[in-house]
């Protein structure tokens, strides 16, 4: 769809400036002893996960604007992921939704997958919506429900998530409840977080032995009085309960207002427990924005905190699995996944700038205003040029919005799948 000499021309239009930017940026990190070279090379290792569910128009429960070109099968997802990596190299890795991306040909997809150079890195299950052929509904629960027939069916359809996951190579399975309460009285609280953990543990025995699952945490919605997996406090006791395989999910949109995320990312990466990232941006609350639109700075802190983490020998967390979990209305959903990849790669350029050792000096010391200057300077600075290097570096595009517009990827993506067509999805 975007051919290389294409590519290649588009950056060749760009490249003095990028040279200039980055010339300029290079030479001031020297002579703070960084060399630019490494953290390029650490932006181009990065890469995030592109949800199936959010490469057509979502939007919220009011209305949907479809713009036409949608992915109408996981083939198509594939398509629209590669092209994605294409332009950033950043992106070279899916989760899926079961049961709307059900592989129906596994040959076929791992062919896809193959040629576009990408892997499936987490299967996601659905109990928060009931299915046609479904024997039992999922109203008041799954997991949690008061009966076993639901929460039977609700085990079996995660470990039939984890199977479709074998299939394509996933090594992750990842669990949202929507599960919870209305009303006051509605639910036995310790009683419904009993049956949680159980019907967990089942799943969690299913699970392959390189596999992680991820627990995701929600304070309110759908259920507005209490939700079965409020906070990263519960997510953490279910994990601590079913084994090493546990690990917790922070997805940002998943807070009340002013929560201090990154010092939750902290503790869990003090326990070993931090699992993965569902990025994405945020006002209020699960607004499922473009990643860094809304609070770039807290974005920053929550990479320092990583960086810090990755840094420390006492910090023994595994491998952090990086996914994006957002939903478009009113922008075209490629280009503002490249916004997303782009504004979080920035947020990493910059904790890579962060002097670990003198704050560390600051912070022993007490100096408070120094320890917050030190992050404000490297929060900053304008790490762009970094960031387009890496892309380049990757066989990307300097610019890759520019180049997606300028190679007419939407107009070809409708006049292929048509005006109508329409994604799966949340
Ligand atoms: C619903 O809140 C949600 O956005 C969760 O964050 C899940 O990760 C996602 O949907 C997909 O199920
Ligand atoms: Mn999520």
């Amino acid at each position: 769809m975007i051919d290389h000499q294409r590519l290649h021309d588009l950056n060749q239009s760009k490249q003095a400036e990028h040279q200039l930017r980055l010339g300029y940026l290079s030479d001031l990190l020297s002579r703070r002893g960084l060399d630019a070279q490494d953290v390029i090379q650490q932006l181009v290792q990065f890469q995030v996960a592109i949800p199936s569910w959010a490469l057509g128009t979502g939007g919220t429960r009011f209305g949907r604007f479809p713009l036409g070109g949608e992915p109408r099968n996981l083939e198509e997802k594939i398509q629209d992921i590669g092209l994605l990596n294409q332009l950033n190299g950043s992106s070279n890795s899916i989760s899926l939704h079961i049961p709307w991306d059900i592989p129906k040909d596994v040959a076929a997809i791992q062919q896809r997958l193959q040629e576009q150079k990408l892997v499936i890195d987490s299967v996601n299950s659905n109990t928060f919506q009931d299915q046609k052929e479904q024997a039992y509904s999922y109203k008041f629960g799954s997991l949690c429900h008061t009966e076993q027939g639901v929460r039977e069916q609700a085990i079996q359809h995660n470990i039939e998530c984890v199977r479709y996951g074998e299939q394509l190579g996933a090594k992750t399975h990842t669990v949202w409840l929507a599960d919870g309460s209305n009303f006051p009285g509605q639910q036995h609280f310790r009683r419904a977080y009993q049956r949680t953990q159980e019907s967990l543990a089942a799943i969690y025995e299913a699970l392959p032995s390189d596999w992680t699952m991820l627990i995701e945490y929600k304070p309110y919605e759908p259920n507005f009085y209490s939700m079965i997996i409020p906070d990263w406090g519960t997510s953490y006791s279910l994990c601590q309960q079913l084994g090493k395989q546990a690990q917790v999910l922070v997805d940002l949109g998943h807070h009340l207002p002013n929560t201090n995320i990154e010092q939750i990312v902290g503790r869990l990466l003090h326990f070993g427990r931090l699992g993965g990232f569902h990025f994405n941006g945020s006002m209020y609350g699960d607004d499922d924005l473009t990643t860094g639109s809304m609070k770039p700075f807290q974005l920053f802190l929550i990479f320092n905190e990583l960086v810090d983490g990755a840094q420390d020998s006492a910090v023994s967390n595994p491998a952090v699995a990086y996914m994006i979990d957002a939903s478009h209305n009113t922008k075209d959903p490629l280009e503002d996944l490249l916004q997303s990849v782009d504004n979080i790669l920035g947020a990493y350029a910059k904790a890579l700038l962060v002097d670990r050792a003198q704050l560390g000096e600051y912070q022993q010391h007490n100096d408070v205003v120094r320890a917050e200057e030190l992050l404000r300077d490297a929060f900053l600075t304008d790490v762009r040029p970094l960031v387009q290097a890496a892309y380049r570096q990757a066989g990307g595009a300097i610019d890759p919005i520019s180049a997606y517009r300028t190679a007419g990827v939407r107009e070809q993506l409708i006049q292929q799948r048509g005006k109508l067509s329409l994604s799966t999805g949340l």
